[in-house]
């Protein structure tokens, strides 16, 4: 029986076809998928937080309406990939519980602080950014959920992206203050957008197991690489400069050559010591404790209904 299902499932990855709830699965595959689609929910929870501080700061009520609808799309995205998640098995409680008990991870960058206007832009171009170069192959994970779920995320981050880079794009042209601040921004999160990507190829554990199950279709470092070209190229309609003085692309072996990274600090960041790290944690537990009454009052409701169904 176990070696016909395996065969049915090695079937349906060879085929590049998917795997939906019901089927049988291996259970290492089931459980690094639930690791991925709930680090991923978690990081699109957590990553409101650096632009939800700045919705009241947002220089004109078109940039707050705009800046409010991208932190309310992050919201919606976290929910898909909770609920995809869930289809594996593991409820929404207890992987919510993991990240308020700082059992899980989420992504490096949402622990660097926004310190600027500015940043909402690198944050929208370079962030956003890294994330689409990610997920746009995700979109064909052999998971049916996950790949269904990154469609629609992938069309909403394009809008993110494109907003980000047009908030830079009015500070370009703007005055020697604002150029700098844009500058500022993209500075800082040069570095830490690139190391969305995760670890290089050889320092990454997952990525083989990943890649044959057809989760990932991509390297680490391979797709890190194509996301240092395009915006190579962008940075130069912005008339800025990315703060990597070795970046040149390699005719030789196709592919862009960016300086070292700081993966010491990538560690510190993944282990809880990044420098905004526990302020995060904190801020959603406070958000959980301050919700408390919404769901009694959601499940209050729902136990009323049930009743009044049976009279
Ligand atoms: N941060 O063996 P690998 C967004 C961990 S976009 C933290 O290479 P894998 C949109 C990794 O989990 C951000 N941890 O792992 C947005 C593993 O640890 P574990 C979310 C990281 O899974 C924009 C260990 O290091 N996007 O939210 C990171 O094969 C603006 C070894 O690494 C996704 O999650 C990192 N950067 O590859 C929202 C995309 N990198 O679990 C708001 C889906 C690695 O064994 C505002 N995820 N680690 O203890 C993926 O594509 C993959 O999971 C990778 C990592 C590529 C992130």
């Amino acid at each position: 029986e176990e070696e016909q299902s395996q065969a049915r499932f090695d079937a349906l990855i060879n085929q590049d076809s998917r795997v939906e709830p019901r089927d049988w699965m291996p259970e290492p595959y089931r459980k690094t998928l639930t690791r991925q689609v709930s680090q991923h929910a978690h990081s699109e929870i957590i990553g409101m937080q650096p632009e939800a501080n700045w919705i009241s700061r947002a220089p004109s009520l078109k940039r707050k309406s705009i800046l409010m609808a991208k932190v309310q799309d992050e919201a919606g995205h976290g929910l898909y990939l909770y609920s995809a998640a869930e289809t594996l098995g593991t409820s929404r409680d207890e992987l919510n519980d993991q990240l308020l008990t700082g059992r899980a991870k989420y992504s490096s960058i949402f622990n660097y602080p926004a310190r600027s206007w500015a940043d909402m832009g690198a944050i929208g171009w370079l962030v956003d950014g890294a994330a689409i170069a990610n997920q746009v192959p995700l979109c064909r994970a052999s998971y049916g959920p996950y790949g269904r779920a990154m469609v629609r995320i992938c069309k909403e981050e394009s809008f993110h992206q494109r907003q980000g880079f047009e908030i830079l794009l009015a500070l370009s042209r703007g005055t020697a203050a604002q150029k700098k601040m844009a500058q500022d921004a993209i500075n800082r999160f040069y570095e830490p957008s690139l190391m969305m990507f995760g670890p290089p190829d050889d320092q990454s554990p997952n990525s083989q197991q990943s890649m044959a199950w057809k989760i990932k279709r991509f390297s680490n470092d391979e797709l890190r690489q194509r996301f240092v070209g395009m915006i190579a190229e962008q940075v130069k309609v912005l008339g800025m400069t990315l703060p990597d003085p070795e970046l040149r692309f390699d005719e030789e072996k196709k592919q862009w050559i960016h300086k070292d990274l700081n993966w010491d600090e990538f560690m510190e960041v993944i282990k809880g010591n990044g420098p905004v790290n526990s302020q995060r944690l904190e801020r959603r537990r406070e958000a959980h404790r301050e919700g408390a009454w919404v769901r009694e009052a959601a499940s209050a409701y729902a136990a009323k209904q049930a009743q009044s169904e049976v009279a």
